[in-house]
């Protein structure tokens, strides 16, 4: 299987839970490399494009004020088959549903604060971390 790049956001309740370690110690064992990291922030009007398929549902207010409630953690990740595996990796959306073992089942709470994001597809992938990195914080 040929290498494959992923983007993940650790969420403001991974960073604020002191999770982030443990959560990068995690994707490293699954056998993930980091080729892009920063911590930085997102405003409600950025939280509100990144996730606009969501537009009008019961929980989008939440989820954007969510995301732009506190620091977060950007990560570009590689590894054969990266989108697949980092989103079983993560879990179900819903924490309470998530596997223990899993970082939704480990360090989420709710199906909003997940502790993380990943993205669902290569192209995906690309638009999420070209938004966050420039060519020259990618390795
Ligand atoms: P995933 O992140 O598992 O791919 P998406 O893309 O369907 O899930 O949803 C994006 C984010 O929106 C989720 N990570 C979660 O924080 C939030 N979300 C999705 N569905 C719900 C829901 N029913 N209630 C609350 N928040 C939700």
């Amino acid at each position: 299987m040929e290498t494959q790049r992923t983007f993940t956001i650790l969420k403001p309740d991974a960073v604020k839970n002191q999770s982030i370690g443990a959560i990068i110690g995690k994707i490293h064992e699954a056998g993930f490399s980091i080729r892009a990291m920063k911590m930085t922030r997102i405003s409600i009007e950025e939280a509100e494009n990144f996730y606009s398929m969501h537009t009008g549902k019961e929980f989008f207010e939440r989820l954007t004020q969510f995301m732009a409630s506190g620091p977060i953690v950007v990560m570009v990740l590689e590894k054969s088959n990266a989108i697949e595996d980092y989103r079983k990796l993560l879990g179900p959306t819903d924490s309470t549903k998530a596997p223990k073992g899993t970082i939704r089942g480990d360090f989420g709470t709710t199906t909003t604060q997940n502790a993380a994001h990943g993205a669902d597809s290569v192209e995906n992938a690309k638009h999420e971390w070209a938004f966050f990195f420039s060519e020259r914080e990618l390795f």
